[in-house]
């Protein structure tokens, strides 16, 4: 897998974190680096004997400010808990702790022909804590699937500093409840993950990345459903670049865009086993959708550097719109069908609000648009444009209000555009029941 994190810097990651959480400045005069498990354990029991409020902390890349304390909360960092535990090369099970940065993981399995089974633009400083703790999407979903079915086993230190030990290197364990899915996606409020397991598939021995234009965004569906039918297997990647988000990294960042002309850019990569099969499927697939025309350009790229500068073109989207101004970033799954018809809707209805741009990109193979708006600087009355609107506009099509970046301190109270009130309220009680005292990331992802 091509580490193309160089082009997304650790800089970008903090000014886009940053920006972000433009609202959010917690006054911690604590930050805790624990080594182990055990430091954890103690930890936590202090603090809850004494009712002090603790944020786990990884990478801090997180988009939605679950990461930051927002009065004095205890920052607990997992930087120091970055051992790999164990490499089982037969099954491809990794097992190591919380905070192990997702690229040294990714290096280090690479090294045993395995891959991590996620990868996102900002694996150069995210932890495996985190990526658990905010079930963390990708560019790769779509072919690994989510850490939902990728984490076999997990630790976590509870409120009260209990170990609750769901430790297992199994892909198939039916004793009992899967006590780790609740963890998982629980953004630092029922648990801290000390030990995630997980499972690495094979690393491919073939890549190829290929951007193709199309002029509709109905040309993008039937190109979509094409790949997955003709690509199959092999298909590791299929991501939305709209032009209004293509000519922003022209501008901003002056990369180039090495097709002439088109509403849509995809970006397609297949991951497979052996070169000439993967390139004869890549052919007969181009040759079919130019043929129909459902594509009107396209290149594929030759070799690494050429894969690099057309992954940038789509990671590096978000660096490009927070050069243009304050971006208002929304998260959404939804009906592939609906995937854009948001982003139109959301131009017609901010017509005539003070708004540089509205852009929509993503993963368009598993449904998940990224809908940035952005504005000179932050605008309340742009911002009460935008919600509810849109959070009713996603619950209207039986979206998500948060497809991977979770819910953290920014989109709590907006849980219920996507949960039942019955959900929220068994949510409610198990936080209760694993955190009695409410110190563990409090003012995250639940409403009050
Ligand atoms: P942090 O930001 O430190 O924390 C995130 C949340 O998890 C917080 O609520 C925190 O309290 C909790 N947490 C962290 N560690 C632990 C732990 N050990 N135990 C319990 N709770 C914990 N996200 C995607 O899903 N898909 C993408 O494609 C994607 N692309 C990105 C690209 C860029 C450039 C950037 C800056 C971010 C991107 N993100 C993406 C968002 C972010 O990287 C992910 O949410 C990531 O999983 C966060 O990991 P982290 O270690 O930085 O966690
Ligand atoms: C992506 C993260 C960056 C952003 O690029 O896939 O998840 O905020 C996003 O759009
Ligand atoms: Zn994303």
């Amino acid at each position: 897998m091509s580490s193309r994190s160089e082009a997304i810097t650790c800089e970008f990651c903090i000014a886009l974190q940053v920006r972000v959480l433009y609202c959010i400045t917690g006054a911690s005069s604590l930050v805790l680096k624990p080594k182990t498990t055990d430091d954890v354990s103690r930890i936590m029991a202090h603090c809850d004997k004494r009712h002090l409020a603790v944020v786990p902390q990884g990478g801090n890349t997180g988009l939605v400010g679950g990461s930051v304390p927002v009065f004095d909360e205890v920052v607990l960092s997992t930087a120091l808990m970055n051992k790999i535990l164990d490499l089982d090369e037969i099954s491809g099970v990794v097992t190591c702790q919380a905070g192990c940065i997702l690229e040294t993981l990714d290096d280090h399995v690479a090294e045993r022909g395995l891959a991590m089974p996620l990868d996102l633009g900002a694996k150069a400083s995210c932890h495996i804590g985190g990526n658990v703790s905010t079930s963390a999407g990708g560019l790769r979903l779509i072919r690994y699937g989510s850490l939902h079915g990728s984490v076999l086993g997990l630790e976590a230190v509870l409120a009260s500093g209990e170990v609750l030990d769901c430790m297992s290197g199994m892909r198939k364990d039916n004793t009992g409840y899967d006590l780790k899915q609740l963890l998982i996606g629980s953004e630092g409020t029922l648990g801290v993950v000390t030990k995630v397991a997980i499972l690495c598939p094979s690393r491919p021995a073939a890549v190829n990345v290929a951007l193709l234009a199309c002029n509709s965004f109905a040309d993008v569906l039937k190109t979509l459903q094409k790949g997955k039918a003709m690509l199959s297997e092999i298909l590791s990647a299929f991501e939305l670049i709209d032009s209004a988000s293509m000519m922003a990294v022209e501008k901003y960042l002056h990369l180039r865009n090495p097709l002439s002309s088109g509403e849509f850019y995809c970006l397609i990569e297949t991951s497979g086993s052996h070169a000439g099969h993967d390139e004869e499927k890549l052919t007969a697939f181009l040759d079919s959708v130019m043929e129909e025309g459902s594509v009107c350009d396209g290149t594929v790229a030759q070799g690494i550097t050429q894969q690099k500068d057309l992954w940038a073109l789509r990671e590096r989207v978000a660096e490009a719109l927070l050069r243009e101004g304050y971006t208002y970033k929304y998260d959404v799954s939804l009906p592939t069908r609906h995937f854009y018809d948001i982003v139109v809707d959301m131009r017609r209805h901010l017509a005539g609000a003070a708004v540089l741009g509205c852009y929509g990109y993503g993963h368009v193979g598993d449904g998940n648009v990224h809908l940035n708006v952005t504005t000179r600087q932050y605008d309340a009355d742009v911002g009460h444009r935008i919600e509810p609107y849109v959070f009713e506009w996603v619950r209207g099509r039986h979206g998500s209000i948060s497809a991977e970046h979770g819910l953290g301190f920014k989109k709590r109270d907006f849980i219920h555009y996507s949960k039942a009130a019955s959900a929220v309220a068994w949510m409610k009680r198990f936080k209760t029941l694993m955190d009695p005292n409410g110190i563990l990331n409090p003012y995250k992802t639940l409403p009050e």
